[in-house]
């Protein structure tokens, strides 16, 4: 793993790197539309999985919480399968090259491109009363925690596929200046899954951060929130289980179930043909209790270990910065910075 970026073999494996905010508890939409499809990937790829602390304080983060839900999302991808040995997991802010290079590629950002950054637009509105320059500029430090290790791919849900163009953009442009320094990722999304939707508002995504306990489903919810909360998912009058344009809502909740169940969304609509949606909304909840159950109960687990996680959150950011390291110091001497 440490020679992932001069490795030179003929069939050199793809450099994939995700990273995830400790900005609350995961959320069902992050386990499906991120965790879960790392655990296959670390098969075909060399990958780094980075929990994402420094984006988090881009929004007032309480500290004890924070460090809390740093610990847990570590325990999260352990939990999820991914293995420390096979992969480099670490934590953001242990490595300083993030820090670094982020400001440097600031410098290769246009003022104009991070103003149409959707996700800009949506947070502003939401903290009205801290619009920091953290957030304006998140984009750049997400290109440097990409172009740091060289990754060909970022596997990401689809509302960050805007955040991995603009990361292509400011790499090419660099490139453009200083020679070939950074690969150009592209953006893997997988085909199911990319955009798991609030239960209270079913047009928005469903978010960690979302204030209101019941628009989201968390990972370490018990089995009796979980039925609960998909009892009081928003649907609509028409009571059928099947897909249409604007039904948002029964959208969402079969995409869900087919997930959980292993079914197609076709199936799952023969399944519940003239069935109504009280007795869709258990087997959905039930479904999701059953996937999410070994996750949970290892994640609790190794919460009880903090000295183990801390040994593997420095033994992964030590591996990280030796990457990191080298492509700092190629930038600083292209750009002519003493180092
Ligand atoms: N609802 C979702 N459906 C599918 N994928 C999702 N992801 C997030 N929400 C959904 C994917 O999870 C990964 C980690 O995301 P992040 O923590 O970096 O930030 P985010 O996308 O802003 O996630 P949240 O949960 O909405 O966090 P907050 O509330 O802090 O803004 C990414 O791959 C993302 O696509």
């Amino acid at each position: 793993m440490e020679d992932i970026v001069t490795a030179a073999q003929p069939e050199k494996r793809k450099i994939a790197l995700s990273g995830i905010q400790p900005s609350g508890i995961f959320t069902l939409g992050n386990y499906i539309g991120a965790v879960r499809n790392w655990n296959d990937l670390q098969d075909s790829c060399d990958c780094l999985f980075m929990i994402a602390n420094m984006h988090t304080i881009t929004v007032r983060q309480d500290p004890a919480t924070l460090k809390a839900n740093t610990y847990r999302a570590y325990a999260n991808l352990l939990s999820a399968g991914l293995d420390p040995d096979r992969n480099i997991l670490f934590v953001q802010s242990q490595v300083p090259a993030h820090a670094e290079l982020g400001w440097v590629l600031d410098c290769y950002t246009m003022f104009g491109e991070l103003s149409r950054m959707t996700q800009f637009k949506d947070k502003s509105a939401k903290n009205a009363d801290n619009i920091n320059a953290g957030l304006f500029t998140y984009p750049a430090l997400m290109a440097a925690d990409i172009l740091l290790y060289k990754a060909d791919v970022v596997p990401v849900g689809l509302d960050q596929k805007q955040h991995v163009e603009i990361a292509r953009d400011i790499a090419a442009r660099f490139n453009g200046i200083y020679g070939s320094v950074f690969t150009v990722p592209e953006p893997l999304i997988s085909k199911s899954g990319a955009k798991i939707m609030s239960l209270a508002e079913p047009q928005y995504k469903m978010s960690k951060s979302d204030p209101n306990p019941n628009a989201c489903i968390s990972v370490s919810d018990k089995p009796e929130d979980i039925v609960r909360k998909f009892k009081r998912a928003v649907t609509d009058s028409e009571a059928t289980v099947k897909r249409g344009e604007g039904r948002y809502g029964i959208n969402n909740l079969i995409e869900i179930y087919s997930i959980a169940a292993g079914l197609t969304p076709e199936q799952v609509e023969q399944e519940f043909e003239g069935k109504g949606y009280g007795e869709f909304k258990v087997k959905v909840a039930e479904a999701v209790i059953e996937m999410l159950r070994p996750f949970r109960e290892r994640s609790e687990d190794l919460l009880k270990n903090k000295d183990y996680l801390d040994q593997l959150q420095r033994q992964g950011a030590e591996k990280a910065a030796r990457v990191a390291e080298r492509t700092m110091n190629k930038v600083y001497k292209k750009v002519g910075l003493f180092r």
